[in-house]
């Protein structure tokens, strides 16, 4: 590891902690919290402000060159050298009390994605990865299952309003042809950092936005598993679909995924 890339990744997984217990101290006070909208199913509050603002506010102190691109406050496109920032993913399970959320953050370097967290606050799981040194949970190894069978999966999806109905639905019909049980979490970055954890098998979605992927990605990469690669395409700056799962799934998958929309 590089010296600046060791320090950078020591510090997000301490913001990550921190940002995931403020986030945390909102979700025990709900009844308090406004919760307003960007758009159709598309929630927002103060948490997902404030914890942005901790996390930017911290690696600016430490970092104060670096590059952002958040979910709340926009930021700079830079493709160099960047900070990819989700405060609450899972926004929407978040403000119904729905203990399925967590703080993502990744450190993009010349479109390789060096460094990925999750921390899930309601389980005080912190799921950290560095490139080419592996991942962990709780500072532990972690590694994707053995499963080589959809008819033995469980795969997690998550169908947004962006993509076709259509495409959606014929995704989950051949995953339930084929046996897999099917999950709809609410959030990406979550479920992404399960896939590397063993707890799913897959996880698929036909078009999120960077901050919903990165930290995840190479999560499930560096704990063994196979994910297509989320900044091809411009996908930084257009967004993208993601595909992850164990090795043994991915031609299946990839074959039971492939929509009109991706
Ligand atoms: P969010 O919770 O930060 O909004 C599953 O719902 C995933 O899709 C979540 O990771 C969620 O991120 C993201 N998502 C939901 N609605 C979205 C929207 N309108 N635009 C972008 N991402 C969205
Ligand atoms: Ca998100």
């Amino acid at each position: 590891m590089s010296d600046t890339l060791t320090a950078r990744y020591w510090t997000a997984c301490a913001v990550a902690r921190s940002a995931g217990q403020l986030a945390y101290q909102y979700f025990q006070n709900l009844d308090s919290l406004t919760v307003e909208s960007k758009g159709i199913q598309n929630p927002v509050t103060i948490a997902d402000r404030n914890v942005e603002n901790l996390i930017i506010s911290r690696l600016t102190h430490c970092f104060p060159t670096d590059y952002f691109l958040a979910e709340e406050s926009g930021g700079e496109r830079c493709d160099d050298q960047v900070w990819v920032i989700d405060p609450i993913d899972g926004t929407a399970n978040f403000v119904r009390g729905l203990p399925y959320f967590c703080v993502s953050i990744a450190y993009v370097v010349n479109q390789e994605i060096k460094i990925g967290i999750i921390y899930d606050p309601s389980r005080d799981e912190l799921f950290a990865a560095f490139q080419g040194k592996g991942a962990t949970r709780n500072d532990q190894p972690m590694k994707v299952t053995h499963c080589q069978e959809l008819s033995s999966a469980i795969i997690a999806l998550d169908i947004g309003l962006r993509t076709s109905i259509e495409s959606g639905f014929k995704a989950v019909q051949n995953l339930m042809a084929q046996q897999s049980v099917t999950r709809h979490l609410g959030s990406a970055a979550l479920a992404l950092a399960h896939v590397a954890d063993g707890r799913l098998d897959g996880y698929w979605n036909p078009h999120l936005n960077p901050w919903d992927v990165l930290a995840g990605q190479l999560l499930v990469q560096e704990a063994g598993g196979w994910s297509t690669d989320f900044l091809a395409q411009d996908g930084i700056n257009k967004g993208n679909s993601i595909l992850a799962c164990t090795p043994a799934l991915q031609q299946a998958l990839q074959n039971a995924t492939k929509t009109s929309d991706c």
